[in-house]
């Protein structure tokens, strides 16, 4: 019987990226729905788990942990270690660099336009908000794009745990809607080629297919 519990809705891109490294992994492991209108997460018991009511959060055994980064990296330090969390240390802190560089840069942009276009009811989404989202990602993406043109995966030669939350990140952004004015979709033959191969794993399958709602 499993004892990793993942607490999370899936249509949250913190959520995914935790359930996207256990199936890499190939963990065993239960997930229950949590947020937005499946509740839970402002319940006492879940606030006794993380105070701050976000989800996701995990539990392994006795052990509980919010932030999903945070929960990648202990999951990969325990089940893949060496491999999807490098053991020699500037290998490793490459891999956190840019996991940090995730939570801190790339999500700050992109959110907007998601929330805008996917989230916010009304037949009308702010499109001023949605270009500004825009203008502020596309430096990220020639970023990533130049990145992935010197080496494979996000931390070297070898997919780590660096590789998930951008490739979430990625899922988000490209599952806006296509073609629109206000989303200019300049070619990223590199980050594209990465997330490709990324999405060829069946184990992908279940997140980064999943239609943004
Ligand atoms: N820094 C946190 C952020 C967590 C977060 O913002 N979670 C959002 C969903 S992506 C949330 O809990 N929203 C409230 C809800 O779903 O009810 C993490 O990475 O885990």
């Amino acid at each position: 019987m499993s004892t990793l519990h993942i607490w999370g809705r899936m249509s949250s891109i913190n959520v995914r990226k935790v359930v996207l490294a256990a199936q890499w992994m190939g963990l065993d492991f239960k997930r229950t729905d949590a947020g937005l209108s499946y509740g839970i997460n402002t319940t006492p018991e879940y606030l006794r788990m993380n105070p701050n009511g976000q989800i996701p959060v995990m539990q392994d055994g006795d052990f509980t942990l919010w932030e999903s980064n945070v929960i990648v990296r202990y999951l990969c330090a325990k089940h893949s270690m060496g491999n999807l969390y490098p053991e020699n240390l500037a290998q490793r802190f490459d891999a956190e660099r840019w996991m940090d560089w995730q939570q801190t840069t790339m999500n700050n942009v992109g959110r907007a336009a998601f929330v805008e276009w996917i989230r916010t009811p009304g037949p009308q989404p702010d499109m001023a908000a949605i270009a500004k989202s825009v203008a502020t990602t596309e430096p990220q993406l020639a970023l990533l794009d130049a990145h992935l043109a010197q080496r494979p995966f996000m931390a070297g030669d070898a997919m780590t745990m660096a590789d998930f939350p951008i490739a979430c990140e990625m899922h988000r952004w490209w599952g806006l809607p296509p073609q629109h004015p206000a989303l200019p979709r300049s070619a990223y033959p590199h980050l594209s080629r990465w997330y490709a191969g990324i999405c060829a794993q069946p184990v992908s399958k279940g997140v980064l297919d999943i239609v943004l709602s």
